[in-house]
């Protein structure tokens, strides 16, 4: 397809913000090891100047998702929000850090240990506060509670004491500020996980309040299950509070979105976009990446899922529903398929790379990325303070 995007199409693409984590830009890695990137940020510093390159190649991604303890400089919340700020980004999603404490070693909000409950509830209640600091309106939980064995916890006993620390934060929440529910079936716990799938992130947000939704994590499912389904059936119940995009082979890998299955992101776009016509207007969700470049350069990684994500919402804009509803009325399974896979087919690289420059932005950001000297200088920057920080550097 050489035509230009429609109007309609690319107002719609201007508008689809997509927020970066600011954790994906720093060196991860798995439980076998680390594997360290010269240019990788260190501070916070370095994951706000990543995240505004993204941002200055792509158009589209204005926030950052921060983990707060990892994400904090030491004027707080205001230095925080200041630093975003001045280089023409803003915090966005604020993330609690329930899972790495000795503390959480046998849970947070469902820890048998009341004052480890108390704990994990009051860093939570510390987030929205900072969140309110930096207007930010989106609390995005997710846990590592559960267990490892069976009988070694009381499944009823602790859903109860999410009900109970969820309904609290949900009442210390400013009125703007909405609570996403993240859902994940296993890692690391590896019997249980407390908040295991969409129905039981629906029942606690449910049971927490008005401004409590589902958060999809399209890594956190198991092989097999249909996303898309899930993300249809949340939206018609206005539960949908956003994403988490990331692509997997296997389990939570966190791989950049569609390197492994296009066709399924197509089908989750297609699904918000069947939701928007039916809405007339756009969701109210979170569009927000959640992935580990352990291997792939983070800014690379990420400038290339930004572009996977529009090329992809794009094409499902590109579905005929009025045509595919008249084929399911009448059981015309071919034709209904034929509406998603001649739209999946249809190439609107050359359509966006003019749509960008339209807007001012490179035709191609990844090419611009590569070829504009930013990691190597990243690199020459950032190695000397690595090194003598010691530790894994040295
Ligand atoms: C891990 C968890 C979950 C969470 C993310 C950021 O699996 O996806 O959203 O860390 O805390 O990927
Ligand atoms: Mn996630
Ligand atoms: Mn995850």
């Amino acid at each position: 397809m050489h035509a230009p995007l429609s109007a309609a199409i690319a107002a719609r693409l201007s508008r689809l913000t997509i927020e970066l984590p600011s954790w994906g830009f720093a060196d991860t890695g798995t439980r076998f090891g680390k594997f360290l990137q010269d240019a990788a940020a260190l501070t916070l510093d370095d994951k706000l100047d990543d995240a505004a390159e993204v941002h200055r190649l792509t158009g589209a991604c204005p926030s950052v998702a921060i983990h707060v303890l990892w994400d904090m400089p030491p004027g707080g919340a205001l230095e925080l929000a200041a630093l975003a700020h001045a280089r023409g980004l803003r915090i966005g999603s604020i993330n609690p850090t329930l899972f790495q404490d000795q503390c959480y070693k046998h849970g947070s909000v469902a820890n048998e240990d009341q004052s480890v409950r108390r704990r994990a509830i009051e860093h939570i209640l510390a987030s929205v506060e900072i969140g309110r600091a930096v207007g930010s309106d989106v609390l995005v939980l997710w846990f590592a509670d559960g267990t490892n064995y069976p009988g070694q916890g009381s499944v009823v006993r602790r859903k109860r004491w999410f009900a109970d620390a969820l309904r609290e934060v949900h009442t210390a929440m400013p009125p703007s500020m909405r609570m996403l529910i993240e859902y994940k079936p296993f890692e690391p716990a590896f019997y249980h996980t407390d908040i295991a799938d969409w129905g039981m992130a629906y029942v606690l947000a449910k049971a927490a309040g008005d401004r409590a939704r589902v958060l999809v994590d399209t890594g956190h499912h198991l092989p097999g299950q249909n996303i898309e389904q899930i993300v249809s059936f949340l939206a018609d119940e206005q539960m949908l509070g956003g994403f988490h995009f990331n692509d997997r082979h296997y389990a939570d890998d966190d791989l950049t979105m569609g390197s492994v299955d296009p066709y399924r992101v197509f089908r989750i776009f297609l699904a918000i976009c069947e939701a928007e016509r039916e809405l007339g207007r756009d969701m109210p969700i979170e569009f927000m990446i959640d992935q580990s470049h352990n291997l792939k350069p983070k800014v690379e990684a990420m400038v290339q899922t930004v572009m996977t994500a529009q090329e992809y919402f794009a094409k499902a804009m590109l579905v005929d529903l009025t045509e595919l509803n008249a084929a399911r009325a009448a059981n015309d399974i071919v034709a209904a398929e034929e509406c998603l896979k001649r739209a999946f087919a249809t190439d609107v690289r050359t359509a966006l790379a003019t749509w960008r420059v339209s807007r001012g932005l490179p035709a191609d950001p990844l090419a611009a990325h590569r070829t504009s000297g930013y990691v190597a200088s990243a690199a020459a920057a950032r190695l000397p303070r690595k090194k003598s920080s010691g530790g894994s550097y040295a």
